[in-house]
Protein backbone atom coordinates (compact mmCIF):
# COMPACT_ATOMS: atom_id res chain seq x y z
CA UNK A 1 0.00 0.00 0.00
CA UNK A 2 1.33 3.02 -0.87
CA UNK A 3 0.27 6.90 -0.41
CA UNK A 4 -0.72 7.30 -3.78
CA UNK A 5 -2.95 4.00 -3.96
CA UNK A 6 -6.79 4.92 -3.20
CA UNK A 7 -8.30 3.81 -0.30
CA UNK A 8 -11.77 2.50 0.36
CA UNK A 9 -12.92 2.53 4.35
CA UNK A 10 -16.28 1.16 4.20
CA UNK A 11 -17.46 2.12 7.72
CA UNK A 12 -15.37 5.17 8.26
CA UNK A 13 -18.07 6.81 10.52
CA UNK A 14 -18.01 3.51 12.66
CA UNK A 15 -15.73 3.26 15.75
CA UNK A 16 -13.21 0.82 13.99
CA UNK A 17 -13.72 2.71 10.39
CA UNK A 18 -12.71 6.05 11.84
CA UNK A 19 -10.17 4.18 14.16
CA UNK A 20 -8.75 2.47 10.60
CA UNK A 21 -8.91 6.26 9.21
CA UNK A 22 -7.08 8.27 12.12
CA UNK A 23 -4.03 5.59 11.71
CA UNK A 24 -3.82 6.05 8.32
CA UNK A 25 -3.84 9.98 8.31
CA UNK A 26 -1.24 9.78 10.82
CA UNK A 27 0.84 7.94 8.38
CA UNK A 28 0.52 10.40 5.89
CA UNK A 29 -2.29 8.53 3.70
CA UNK A 30 -4.32 11.30 1.92
CA UNK A 31 -6.16 9.26 -0.67
CA UNK A 32 -9.30 8.15 0.96
CA UNK A 33 -12.69 7.99 -0.79
CA UNK A 34 -15.84 7.94 1.62
CA UNK A 35 -19.44 7.25 1.21
CA UNK A 36 -21.67 7.98 4.42
CA UNK A 37 -25.27 4.98 4.76
CA UNK A 38 -27.25 7.83 3.10
CA UNK A 39 -25.10 9.10 -0.06
CA UNK A 40 -24.64 4.61 -0.22
CA UNK A 41 -26.51 1.82 0.70
CA UNK A 42 -23.70 -1.21 0.75
CA UNK A 43 -26.85 -3.69 0.23
CA UNK A 44 -27.82 -2.23 -2.53
CA UNK A 45 -26.55 -4.72 -5.46
CA UNK A 46 -26.96 -1.89 -8.38
CA UNK A 47 -25.07 0.81 -5.92
CA UNK A 48 -22.30 -0.49 -5.00
CA UNK A 49 -21.53 -1.79 -8.26
CA UNK A 50 -21.95 1.67 -9.85
CA UNK A 51 -20.14 3.17 -6.91
CA UNK A 52 -17.08 0.99 -7.80
CA UNK A 53 -16.77 1.28 -11.17
CA UNK A 54 -16.89 4.82 -10.60
CA UNK A 55 -14.16 5.16 -7.88
CA UNK A 56 -11.83 1.80 -8.96
CA UNK A 57 -10.18 1.80 -4.88
CA UNK A 58 -6.79 0.27 -5.02
CA UNK A 59 -7.31 -0.97 -1.21
CA UNK A 60 -10.33 -1.84 0.83
CA UNK A 61 -11.28 -1.61 4.55
CA UNK A 62 -14.40 -3.26 5.03
CA UNK A 63 -15.46 -1.95 8.01
CA UNK A 64 -19.32 -1.60 7.18
CA UNK A 65 -21.32 -4.08 9.15
CA UNK A 66 -24.70 -4.00 11.54
CA UNK A 67 -23.35 -4.48 14.79
CA UNK A 68 -24.50 -4.63 18.56
CA UNK A 69 -24.41 -5.95 21.52
CA UNK A 70 -25.88 -9.67 22.96
CA UNK A 71 -29.96 -8.28 23.28
CA UNK A 72 -29.54 -6.45 19.68
CA UNK A 73 -28.07 -9.40 17.95
CA UNK A 74 -30.96 -11.89 19.44
CA UNK A 75 -33.44 -9.08 18.64
CA UNK A 76 -32.76 -8.00 15.40
CA UNK A 77 -31.28 -11.55 14.12
CA UNK A 78 -33.06 -11.02 10.53
CA UNK A 79 -31.40 -8.02 9.78
CA UNK A 80 -27.89 -8.80 11.05
CA UNK A 81 -28.04 -11.77 8.72
CA UNK A 82 -29.86 -9.91 5.97
CA UNK A 83 -27.75 -6.61 6.36
CA UNK A 84 -24.66 -8.23 6.92
CA UNK A 85 -24.63 -10.80 4.18
CA UNK A 86 -25.58 -8.25 1.58
CA UNK A 87 -22.70 -5.53 2.56
CA UNK A 88 -20.02 -7.66 3.05
CA UNK A 89 -21.23 -9.54 -0.54
CA UNK A 90 -22.10 -6.48 -2.57
CA UNK A 91 -18.20 -4.83 -1.43
CA UNK A 92 -16.13 -8.47 -2.47
CA UNK A 93 -18.01 -9.07 -5.09
CA UNK A 94 -17.22 -6.02 -6.49
CA UNK A 95 -13.64 -5.52 -4.99
CA UNK A 96 -13.23 -8.21 -7.82
CA UNK A 97 -14.65 -6.99 -10.77
CA UNK A 98 -12.55 -3.59 -10.36
CA UNK A 99 -9.68 -5.22 -9.66
CA UNK A 100 -8.62 -3.66 -5.96
CA UNK A 101 -5.55 -5.18 -5.40
CA UNK A 102 -6.30 -5.87 -1.46
CA UNK A 103 -8.96 -6.11 0.49
CA UNK A 104 -9.44 -6.64 4.51
CA UNK A 105 -12.47 -8.27 5.93
CA UNK A 106 -13.71 -8.06 9.44
CA UNK A 107 -15.27 -10.83 11.35
CA UNK A 108 -15.58 -11.12 14.98
CA UNK A 109 -14.60 -13.80 17.43
CA UNK A 110 -18.43 -15.09 17.56
CA UNK A 111 -17.72 -17.01 14.86
CA UNK A 112 -15.96 -19.66 16.71
CA UNK A 113 -17.77 -22.31 18.37
CA UNK A 114 -20.00 -21.13 21.80
CA UNK A 115 -18.06 -24.31 24.18
CA UNK A 116 -14.24 -23.75 21.78
CA UNK A 117 -11.39 -24.87 23.87
CA UNK A 118 -9.49 -21.76 25.25
CA UNK A 119 -7.32 -19.69 24.22
CA UNK A 120 -9.37 -19.67 20.89
CA UNK A 121 -7.15 -20.98 17.67
CA UNK A 122 -8.34 -19.85 14.37
CA UNK A 123 -8.54 -23.45 13.25
CA UNK A 124 -11.21 -23.95 15.65
CA UNK A 125 -13.71 -22.56 13.22
CA UNK A 126 -16.28 -25.04 12.03
CA UNK A 127 -15.85 -27.46 14.78
CA UNK A 128 -18.75 -27.10 17.17
CA UNK A 129 -22.64 -25.43 17.47
CA UNK A 130 -22.45 -21.49 17.42
CA UNK A 131 -24.26 -19.47 20.46
CA UNK A 132 -27.26 -19.03 19.67
CA UNK A 133 -28.16 -15.32 20.66
CA UNK A 134 -25.71 -14.24 17.53
CA UNK A 135 -25.91 -17.10 15.66
CA UNK A 136 -26.74 -14.80 12.71
CA UNK A 137 -24.68 -12.21 12.63
CA UNK A 138 -21.74 -14.85 13.38
CA UNK A 139 -23.20 -17.09 10.57
CA UNK A 140 -22.68 -13.76 8.58
CA UNK A 141 -19.27 -13.13 9.53
CA UNK A 142 -18.26 -17.51 8.63
CA UNK A 143 -19.71 -16.26 5.60
CA UNK A 144 -17.47 -13.65 4.48
CA UNK A 145 -14.12 -15.31 5.36
CA UNK A 146 -15.40 -18.29 3.11
CA UNK A 147 -16.02 -15.72 0.74
CA UNK A 148 -12.20 -14.02 0.80
CA UNK A 149 -11.18 -17.67 0.70
CA UNK A 150 -13.43 -18.69 -1.73
CA UNK A 151 -12.20 -15.27 -4.43
CA UNK A 152 -8.57 -15.90 -3.73
CA UNK A 153 -8.90 -19.45 -4.56
CA UNK A 154 -11.13 -19.13 -7.94
CA UNK A 155 -9.83 -15.70 -8.74
CA UNK A 156 -6.48 -15.34 -7.21
CA UNK A 157 -7.92 -12.04 -5.30
CA UNK A 158 -5.63 -10.93 -1.68
CA UNK A 159 -8.68 -10.80 -0.32
CA UNK A 160 -7.65 -11.26 3.95
CA UNK A 161 -10.02 -11.78 7.14
CA UNK A 162 -9.46 -10.46 10.40
CA UNK A 163 -11.24 -11.86 13.51
CA UNK A 164 -11.14 -8.97 16.06
CA UNK A 165 -11.76 -9.43 19.97
CA UNK A 166 -14.52 -7.14 22.11
CA UNK A 167 -13.71 -3.40 20.65
CA UNK A 168 -14.42 -0.36 22.59
CA UNK A 169 -13.04 3.00 22.03
CA UNK A 170 -14.44 6.53 20.63
CA UNK A 171 -17.48 6.54 18.22
CA UNK A 172 -19.14 3.80 20.38
CA UNK A 173 -22.86 3.36 20.66
CA UNK A 174 -23.72 4.09 24.50
CA UNK A 175 -27.54 3.13 23.19
CA UNK A 176 -28.21 0.81 26.43
CA UNK A 177 -30.74 -1.05 24.14
CA UNK A 178 -28.07 -1.89 21.11
CA UNK A 179 -24.94 -1.30 22.54
CA UNK A 180 -21.90 -3.53 23.56
CA UNK A 181 -20.93 -4.25 27.64
CA UNK A 182 -18.32 -2.05 27.88
CA UNK A 183 -20.11 1.24 26.83
CA UNK A 184 -23.50 0.62 28.67
CA UNK A 185 -21.59 0.12 31.85
CA UNK A 186 -19.40 3.40 31.40
CA UNK A 187 -22.93 5.11 30.69
CA UNK A 188 -24.72 3.31 33.78
CA UNK A 189 -22.06 4.07 36.23
CA UNK A 190 -21.53 7.73 34.90
CA UNK A 191 -25.33 8.62 35.44
CA UNK A 192 -26.19 6.76 38.43
CA UNK A 193 -22.91 8.45 39.92
CA UNK A 194 -24.70 12.08 39.17
CA UNK A 195 -28.17 11.06 40.09
CA UNK A 196 -27.35 9.47 43.55
CA UNK A 197 -28.36 6.05 42.36
CA UNK A 198 -28.29 3.23 44.79
CA UNK A 199 -27.75 0.50 42.69
CA UNK A 200 -26.02 -0.21 38.91
CA UNK A 201 -27.73 -3.03 36.76
CA UNK A 202 -25.29 -5.52 35.31
CA UNK A 203 -27.26 -7.89 32.91
CA UNK A 204 -26.60 -11.68 33.75
CA UNK A 205 -24.60 -13.56 36.17
CA UNK A 206 -21.28 -11.54 35.79
CA UNK A 207 -19.42 -14.78 35.24
CA UNK A 208 -19.21 -14.64 31.46
CA UNK A 209 -15.73 -13.64 30.51
CA UNK A 210 -14.39 -11.22 27.86
CA UNK A 211 -10.92 -9.84 26.23
CA UNK A 212 -11.29 -6.57 25.48
CA UNK A 213 -9.11 -4.28 22.42
CA UNK A 214 -9.59 -0.69 22.04
CA UNK A 215 -9.88 0.58 18.99
CA UNK A 216 -6.96 2.23 17.88
CA UNK A 217 -4.57 -0.34 18.53
CA UNK A 218 -6.89 -2.42 16.13
CA UNK A 219 -7.04 -0.06 13.61
CA UNK A 220 -3.44 -0.50 13.92
CA UNK A 221 -3.16 -4.58 13.74
CA UNK A 222 -5.60 -3.57 10.70
CA UNK A 223 -3.03 -1.73 8.90
CA UNK A 224 -0.21 -3.96 9.74
CA UNK A 225 -2.21 -6.44 8.13
CA UNK A 226 -2.75 -5.03 5.46
CA UNK A 227 0.82 -4.12 4.78
CA UNK A 228 1.74 -7.84 5.98
CA UNK A 229 -0.26 -10.62 5.69
CA UNK A 230 -1.41 -12.07 2.65
CA UNK A 231 -2.80 -15.79 3.40
CA UNK A 232 -6.15 -17.46 3.10
CA UNK A 233 -8.06 -18.21 6.58
CA UNK A 234 -8.49 -16.03 9.42
CA UNK A 235 -6.26 -14.64 11.79
CA UNK A 236 -7.47 -13.31 15.68
CA UNK A 237 -6.26 -9.77 16.90
CA UNK A 238 -6.57 -9.45 20.36
CA UNK A 239 -4.73 -9.50 23.40
CA UNK A 240 -4.66 -12.42 24.87
CA UNK A 241 -6.61 -11.52 28.52
CA UNK A 242 -9.93 -11.43 29.40
CA UNK A 243 -11.56 -10.74 32.39
CA UNK A 244 -15.21 -11.80 34.05
CA UNK A 245 -17.73 -9.32 33.71
CA UNK A 246 -18.11 -9.20 37.53
CA UNK A 247 -14.30 -7.77 37.09
CA UNK A 248 -15.23 -5.36 34.64
CA UNK A 249 -17.91 -3.96 36.26
CA UNK A 250 -15.65 -3.03 39.44
CA UNK A 251 -12.97 -2.16 37.37
CA UNK A 252 -15.69 0.82 35.70
CA UNK A 253 -17.06 1.71 38.87
CA UNK A 254 -13.31 2.66 39.75
CA UNK A 255 -12.73 4.63 37.07
CA UNK A 256 -16.25 6.29 37.09
CA UNK A 257 -15.41 6.74 40.99
CA UNK A 258 -19.26 5.59 41.57
CA UNK A 259 -19.89 4.44 45.75
CA UNK A 260 -22.80 2.18 45.14
CA UNK A 261 -23.75 -1.07 44.70
CA UNK A 262 -23.63 -3.82 41.75
CA UNK A 263 -26.74 -5.60 41.83
CA UNK A 264 -27.07 -8.58 38.53
CA UNK A 265 -29.81 -9.29 36.65
CA UNK A 266 -30.38 -13.09 35.80
CA UNK A 267 -33.05 -12.58 33.63
CA UNK A 268 -30.58 -11.49 31.02
CA UNK A 269 -28.44 -13.71 28.46
CA UNK A 270 -25.01 -14.70 29.75
CA UNK A 271 -24.41 -15.33 25.88
CA UNK A 272 -21.26 -17.31 25.18
CA UNK A 273 -19.51 -18.28 28.85
CA UNK A 274 -15.43 -17.40 27.24
CA UNK A 275 -14.13 -15.77 24.23
CA UNK A 276 -10.60 -15.86 24.66
CA UNK A 277 -8.27 -15.22 21.50
CA UNK A 278 -5.32 -17.46 20.84
CA UNK A 279 -3.07 -14.48 19.64
CA UNK A 280 -0.16 -16.33 18.61
CA UNK A 281 -0.42 -16.25 15.21
CA UNK A 282 0.24 -12.51 15.67
CA UNK A 283 2.11 -12.34 17.91
CA UNK A 284 4.64 -14.19 15.42
CA UNK A 285 3.78 -11.46 13.31
CA UNK A 286 5.67 -9.30 15.54
CA UNK A 287 2.59 -7.06 16.08
CA UNK A 288 1.16 -6.33 19.80
CA UNK A 289 -1.42 -4.42 21.82
CA UNK A 290 -0.34 -1.61 23.19
CA UNK A 291 -3.24 0.11 25.41
CA UNK A 292 -3.86 -1.18 28.62
CA UNK A 293 -7.58 -1.65 29.68
CA UNK A 294 -7.85 0.66 32.61
CA UNK A 295 -5.91 3.34 30.57
CA UNK A 296 -8.24 2.83 27.52
CA UNK A 297 -11.78 2.72 29.48
CA UNK A 298 -9.79 6.32 31.45
CA UNK A 299 -9.05 7.87 28.32
CA UNK A 300 -12.94 6.85 26.40
CA UNK A 301 -15.02 7.99 29.87
CA UNK A 302 -12.64 11.26 30.17
CA UNK A 303 -13.35 11.40 26.43
CA UNK A 304 -17.24 10.78 26.55
CA UNK A 305 -18.51 11.85 29.60
CA UNK A 306 -16.44 14.36 31.49
CA UNK A 307 -14.37 16.67 28.91
CA UNK A 308 -17.83 17.53 27.06
CA UNK A 309 -19.60 17.74 29.98
O1 LIG B 1 -20.93 -6.88 25.02
P1 LIG B 1 -22.05 -7.83 24.92
O2 LIG B 1 -23.39 -7.27 24.60
O3 LIG B 1 -21.73 -8.90 23.83
O4 LIG B 1 -22.20 -8.61 26.32
P2 LIG B 1 -21.17 -10.39 23.66
C1 LIG B 1 -21.13 -9.21 26.98
C2 LIG B 1 -21.60 -9.73 28.33
O5 LIG B 1 -21.87 -8.61 29.19
C3 LIG B 1 -22.88 -10.56 28.32
C4 LIG B 1 -23.11 -8.77 29.82
O6 LIG B 1 -22.74 -11.63 29.21
C5 LIG B 1 -23.92 -9.56 28.81
O7 LIG B 1 -25.05 -10.16 29.41
N1 LIG B 1 -23.67 -7.45 30.20
C6 LIG B 1 -23.82 -7.00 31.47
C7 LIG B 1 -24.14 -6.50 29.38
N2 LIG B 1 -24.42 -5.81 31.48
C8 LIG B 1 -24.62 -5.45 30.19
C9 LIG B 1 -25.20 -4.31 29.58
O8 LIG B 1 -25.66 -3.37 30.22
N3 LIG B 1 -25.21 -4.29 28.21
C10 LIG B 1 -24.70 -5.33 27.46
N4 LIG B 1 -24.74 -5.22 26.13
N5 LIG B 1 -24.19 -6.43 28.03
C11 LIG B 1 -21.75 -9.72 21.23
C12 LIG B 1 -22.29 -10.50 20.11
O9 LIG B 1 -21.58 -10.68 22.20
O10 LIG B 1 -20.51 -9.10 21.03
C13 LIG B 1 -21.84 -10.13 18.79
O11 LIG B 1 -23.68 -10.61 20.28
C14 LIG B 1 -20.42 -9.67 18.69
O12 LIG B 1 -22.13 -11.10 17.86
C15 LIG B 1 -19.95 -8.89 19.85
O13 LIG B 1 -19.54 -10.67 18.30
C16 LIG B 1 -18.49 -8.53 19.87
O14 LIG B 1 -19.70 -10.42 23.81
O15 LIG B 1 -21.91 -11.37 24.53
Amino acid sequence: MDKNDKIYIAGHRGMVGSAIHRRLKKEGFENFVFRTSDQLDLRSQQAVADFFEKEKPGYVFLAAAKVGGILANNTYRAEFLYDNLMIQSNVIENSYRQGVKKLLFLGSSCIYPKLAPQPMKEDYLLTGQLEYTNEPYAIAKIAGIKMCDAYRSQYGCNFISVMPTNLYGPNDNYDLNTSHVLPALLRKFHEAKIEKKPEVIVWGSGNPRREFLHADDMADACVFLMKNYNEEGLINIGVGEDLSIQELAEMIKDIVGYKGKIVFDASKPDGTPRKLMDVSKLSALGWKAAISLKDGISEVYRNKFLVSA
